[in-house]
C-alpha cells in the first residue's frame, strides 16, 4: 500500500514540476521556490488508533505564501483545503478489524509550486455502534397506532464518528429505505409530507401507503463514519383505522394584559393596539399519532389555510359577538371534531337598571342564614318601584365558576352586591368587574354581614389600612376599616336625610338577642357623605359606638357602602333608607 501511495506522489509532483518549467520566465534570476509542509498533528508511522482521527499540519513558503493544502488518503487526493486540521473517519467497516491507512498533505504556493508531501502510515481500529429506538422520539413497542407517527433510532458507539440511520418496514433483506444523516421519521400520508410549510422540520417524512390496518414489524439499523454498521433492531406494532385528533376543550383567550370573563365577555379595552389571542390545542397522543395543523374559522366565513399555529390573534377587535370553530388535523391526514369557542367585546351602555348581585348562601351559610327565596323577597320589597333583576351568584356560573361579567352587566346602571348571610363576600374575586363597571360610570352598592371579611383574617377587633392601590381605597374611598368581634351591633342612626335602622331581632337566632357582631365601621374618604353611625349595646365602652357605618360617594363615581347588613335590619325601615339612596345612586341615569 505504501509503495503505491509514494509512486503516486511522485508521478504527481513531477507533472507539477513539468508544468512550471512550460511557464517559466528565463530572464528570472531567482526561481520560484518550493513550499514546504509538516504534519503537527497525526499518528506515529506505525501507530494504531482509533478510525476517526483529528489531523493537522502546518506549511510555510520562503518566498511567497501557502496557498492551500492536497490531502491524500491511501494516495488517494480527497480534497484540496486552506485550513490547517481537519478530521478523518478512515474506513474500518468490520468492528475491531485492524486496517492500514495513510494519509498525506502536500503544500501548494502562490505560483502552483508543490511541496514534499508529509505523510504517515499507521493501522486505523473501530468499534460497530448499536442502534435503538430513543423512547421520547418513538411509538412504544408493542403500541396501537393509527396511520402516522414517528420514530427517532439512536446510536450507540463506544468511538463515535457521526451516524447514519436506516429503517425498513416489515422486510428487513431488501426493503431498507436509504442511509440518513437524520435519525427522526414520521410516516404521514402523501399529501401531508408535501405541505411542507406544515411539515416539521428535521424529521423525513415517509409515506404512509404501507402501512394497512394490522400488525407491522419496523426494523432499523445505524452506522459510524467509518463503515461499521450495528445489529438490525425491530419495533412492533399494530395499526387500527378510526383515529382522529381529539380538540382540548381548555381553550386560552387573552384581550391585551387581560383575560376574558369566564363567559368570554371583556370590556372594549379605552386602549388602542389592544390584541384578541385565542389560543387552542389538541392532541393525538391516544394512539400516539402527532398533530399536524390547525386552522380556525369566524362564524361561517371561509376556514383559515393550515397552519402550525393554533392561535387567532386580532388587534382592536371591534364591539361584537365572535363565534369561532376550531379544527386540527393529524400526520394521517385525519380530522378533529370542531371546537366551538365564543368570545364577545362588550361597551358598556349606562340606564336604570339596577342588579342585585345575590350571593346567599340558601339557607346553608351561618345562623340566620336567609334562603335564597328570602333574600329575594327582601330585595325585592326595600327596591319596589325600581327597575331590578337578580343574579344568583351562586348558581351563576360557568364550569365551577361563579362569575360576574361584562356582558352582566352591560346595561345596568347601578350594582346591588348582596352577601346578607355571611356567605363572604366575593369582591375579592370580584373587583376586577366592580372596579371596570365603576370606571365607566357604573354605580355600586355593597351591604353585607363582615362586609370587608373577603381582606380580613382573625376573630378579635379587626383595624384595616388600605393603601392607594387596594380596591377599598380607590373604589370605596376607604382609609381604615374596623370590625367588632363583639356581638354587640345594634343598627345605626341616621346621619342628615338617610335614615337609620335597627337589626331586626326576628331574623336572628333568639341567642343573639338582636346583636350582631362582625359589623365594619369606616373612616372614608372625606368627600364621602356619612349616611349611618353605629349603635352597640356596649355603648360606654366600645369604641364602635358611633362610628361611620354607611357611607355615600358621589363624585368621579357613585358608590355606597354599609357595614352593618341590610338584610338583617327592620326590613321597613330598609325601604325607607332606599328611597333616601336611590335617588343618589340612579342621578344622571333616568
Ligand atoms: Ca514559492
Ligand atoms: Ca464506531
Ligand atoms: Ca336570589
Amino acid at each position: 500500500m505504501k509503495h503505491v501511495y509514494v509512486l503516486l506522489v511522485m508521478a504527481v509532483g513531477l507533472a507539477i514540476w513539468l508544468a512550471g518549467c512550460e511557464t517559466d520566465n528565463p530572464g528570472t534570476p531567482k526561481p520560484n521556490q518550493r513550499p514546504a509542509v509538516e504534519l503537527s498533528v497525526a499518528p506515529q508511522d506505525g501507530d494504531t488508533v482509533e478510525h476517526n482521527k483529528h489531523l493537522g499540519w502546518w506549511g510555510n513558503d520562503a518566498d511567497g505564501q501557502v496557498v492551500g493544502y492536497h490531502l491524500l488518503v491511501d494516495g488517494v487526493r480527497i480534497s484540496f483545503t486552506t485550513a490547517t486540521d481537519t478530521t478523518i473517519a478512515f474506513a474500518a467497516p468490520v468492528t475491531e478489524q485492524i486496517y492500514a491507512r495513510t494519509f498525506a498533505v502536500l503544500a501548494v504556493d502562490n505560483e502552483g509550486l508543490l511541496s514534499d508531501t508529509a505523510h504517515r502510515q499507521f493501522y486505523v481500529i473501530n468499534w460497530a455502534p448499536t442502534a435503538s429506538f430513543d423512547a421520547a422520539g418513538s411509538i412504544a413497542e408493542g403500541a396501537t397506532v393509527g396511520h402516522a407517527f414517528r420514530v427517532t433510532v439512536q446510536a450507540t458507539d463506544t468511538n463515535a464518528s457521526f451516524s447514519y440511520y436506516d429503517l425498513s418496514l416489515d422486510d428487513s433483506l431488501s426493503g431498507w429505505m436509504g442511509w440518513r444523516r437524520d435519525s427522526a421519521y414520521l410516516f404521514a400520508a402523501p399529501e401531508i409530507i408535501a405541505d411542507s410549510a406544515n411539515f416539521p422540520e428535521g424529521v423525513h417524512g415517509i409515506p404512509n401507503t404501507a402501512l394497512t390496518a394490522g400488525a407491522h414489524t419496523l426494523f432499523a439499523r445505524v452506522k459510524d463514519a467509518g463503515g461499521a454498521e450495528s445489529p438490525i433492531i425491530s419495533l412492533h406494532f399494530t395499526v387500527a383505522d378510526g383515529f382522529r385528533p381529539g380538540m382540548d376543550t381548555t381553550v386560552t383567550a387573552t384581550y391585551g394584559a387581560d383575560r376574558f370573563y369566564a363567559d368570554g365577555s371583556v370590556y372594549l379595552s379605552t386602549r388602542t393596539g389592544v390584541e384578541t389571542r385565542v389560543e387552542f390545542s389538541a392532541s393525538a397522543a391516544a394512539y400516539s399519532g402527532e398533530i399536524n395543523a390547525y386552522r380556525w374559522q369566524l362564524a361561517d366565513g371561509e376556514w383559515s389555510a393550515w397552519s402550525l399555529d393554533p392561535v387567532v390573534a386580532d388587534i382592536d377587535a371591534a364591539v361584537g359577538d365572535y363565534q369561532y370553530s376550531f379544527m386540527a388535523r393529524d400526520a394521517a391526514g385525519g380530522y378533529s371534531d370542531t371546537l366551538r369557542y365564543f368570545i364577545r367585546i362588550v361597551q358598556q351602555t349606562l340606564s336604570d337598571s339596577v342588579i342585585v348581585v345575590d350571593e346567599t348562601a340558601d339557607g346553608n351559610g351561618n345562623p340566620g342564614s336567609p334562603s335564597d327565596a328570602q333574600a329575594d323577597q327582601f330585595y325585592a320589597n326595600v327596591l319596589l318601584g325600581w327597575n331590578t333583576r337578580q343574579i344568583d351568584y351562586a348558581t351563576h356560573k360557568v364550569g365551577p365558576t361563579s362569575y360576574v361579567s361584562p356582558y352582566d352587566l352591560r346595561n345596568a346602571g347601578v350594582v346591588v352586591w348582596h352577601a346578607d348571610d355571611q356567605a363572604n363576600l366575593q369582591l375579592d374575586d370580584n373587583t376586577r368587574i366592580l372596579g371596570e363597571f365603576l370606571d365607566r360610570g357604573g354605580r355600586l352598592i355593597i351591604s353585607g354581614w363582615d362586609v370587608l371579611g373577603t381582606w380580613s383574617g382573625g376573630t378579635t377587633d379587626t383595624i384595616m389600612s388600605f393603601g392607594s392601590t387596594h380596591f377599598a381605597r380607590k373604589y370605596l374611598r376607604l382609609y381604615e376599616g374596623r370590625r367588632n368581634a363583639a356581638r354587640t351591633t345594634l343598627g345605626f342612626d341616621g346621619n342628615g336625610e338617610f335614615p337609620g335602622c335597627r337589626i331586626a331581632a326576628s331574623k336572628l337566632p333568639a341567642s343573639f338577642q338582636g346583636r350582631l357582631h362582625k359589623c365594619w365601621s369606616f373612616q372614608p374618604s372625606g368627600e364621602c357623605l356619612i349616611m349611618g353611625r353605629m349603635v352597640v349595646s356596649d355603648s360606654l365602652t366600645s369604641p364602635f359606638q358611633g362610628r361611620s357605618t354607611a357611607y355615600l360617594y358621589y363624585q368621579s363615581f357613585r358608590v355606597a357602602v354599609f357595614g352593618v347588613p341590610l338584610y338583617f335590619c327592620v326590613e321597613s325601615e330598609v325601604r325607607t333608607l332606599m328611597e333616601a339612596v336611590m335617588p343618589w345612586m340612579l342621578q344622571g341615569l333616568q
